[in-house]
């Protein structure tokens, strides 16, 4: 009896002093995992960004978060890793706004054709109060928005004749991201468009099944679409934004000075990620020359696609919202006169 009561006494007090032991692991130490994924390959600025972010967390962090970084959609497409945030089973992804709209219908106004003039003027609207309403947005379907990372300016190529005018694109089957306004852009311009997701498209293009698609130029070299499309024309019809974004599920079970952390450093990232975006469109831009029949528009030749599109803007009014769209055109103008 006596030694039953000593052991039980013992493993006891050795029980309390484990819990509080834990416990206090817990706090201290207890170590985060994100996995974040993205769509475009690891040479692609948004990987080098999100290479550059992980290293941030992880050292400001102390190591209590850890990061794993998944590319070339090995997670899943940008509408696939939208939902495995909303049930929590991956943390981080870095879609184009363009399938965002399918969750909040108002981030479709940055899919409208020619609204923003320049990155610099998006990158003004995005920072600004509209882009953050909209980023808030988000979380009532369980996304935190961290900050506006830059996908850039897309161009239309194709396997089959240089688009010179609208009249070029007539039939030319063209893949779109999924949302409604870029297929009846397309549809306005004469293509023939058919949505499908971005980690099947180069399959898709190398047999036939679309003849063209539109991306930045860095998307457009780095994932080797030169080799199954022979034109590419500086369309720059529409500006996609990224939208680095965070599961609200895995979010909230963290600390706020892990939470905070993770703002701060996707703010710091973006300057970094806009920055060598932009430098490797240039460069890439170039690049292309000596893998495709490259069409430059004049500022007048672009004109005859603005006014091809132009009655998107009229039937998605409603949609997106009359207001919104005038906030968004008037920050343009405001950034323009500044
Ligand atoms: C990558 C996409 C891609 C986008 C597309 O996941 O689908 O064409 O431009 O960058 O977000």
């Amino acid at each position: 009896v006596l030694l039953a009561g000593s052991l039980l006494t013992l493993s006891s007090d050795a029980g309390a002093w484990w819990i509080f032991g834990e416990d206090k692991d817990n706090n201290k130490k207890k170590v985060y995992t994100i996995r974040a994924g993205i769509g475009l390959n690891d040479k692609s600025a948004q990987f080098k960004a999100l290479e550059k972010w992980k290293q941030m967390v992880e050292k400001r962090s102390d190591g209590r978060i850890e990061m794993e970084l998944y590319h070339s959609s090995q997670l899943g497409d940008d509408r696939e890793m939208m939902e495995a945030l909303q049930l929590g089973t991956q943390e981080v992804t870095c879609p184009s706004t363009a399938p965002i709209g399918g969750f909040i219908p108002e981030f479709k106004v940055f899919d409208l054709p020619f609204l923003f003039p320049s990155n610099k003027a998006a990158d003004y609207v995005l920072d600004g109060p509209v882009g953050q309403r909209l980023l808030k947005k988000l979380e009532k379907e369980g996304l935190i928005g961290l900050a506006y990372w830059e996908n850039g300016f897309r161009h239309l190529t194709n396997s089959v004749r240089a688009v010179k005018t609208p009249a070029d694109i007539k039939g030319l089957k063209v893949r779109t991201m999924e949302n409604p306004i870029h297929l009846a852009a397309w549809e306005a311009m004469g293509a023939n468009p058919t949505p499908m997701a971005f980690g099947e498209l180069f399959s898709a293009m190398q047999q036939g099944v679309v003849d063209g698609q539109e991306n930045p130029w860095g998307t457009i070299y780095l994932q080797n679409f030169y080799e199954v499309q022979d034109y590419v024309t500086n369309t720059g019809h529409v500006y996609s934004p990224f939208v680095l974004m965070v599961s609200e599920k895995f979010y909230d079970k963290l600390p706020s000075d892990l939470q905070k952390i993770l703002r701060e450093t996707a703010k710091e990232v973006k300057d970094y990620q806009r920055k060598i975006n932009r430098e490797m469109n240039a460069k890439y831009r170039e690049k292309l020359k000596d893998k495709m029949n490259v069409t430059i528009l004049s500022a007048e030749e672009k004109k005859a696609f603005q006014k091809a599109v132009q009655p998107v803007y009229e039937k998605y009014e409603e949609e997106i919202g009359a207001g919104l769209i005038k906030d968004v055109m008037n920050e343009v103008e405001e950034y323009q006169n500044k």
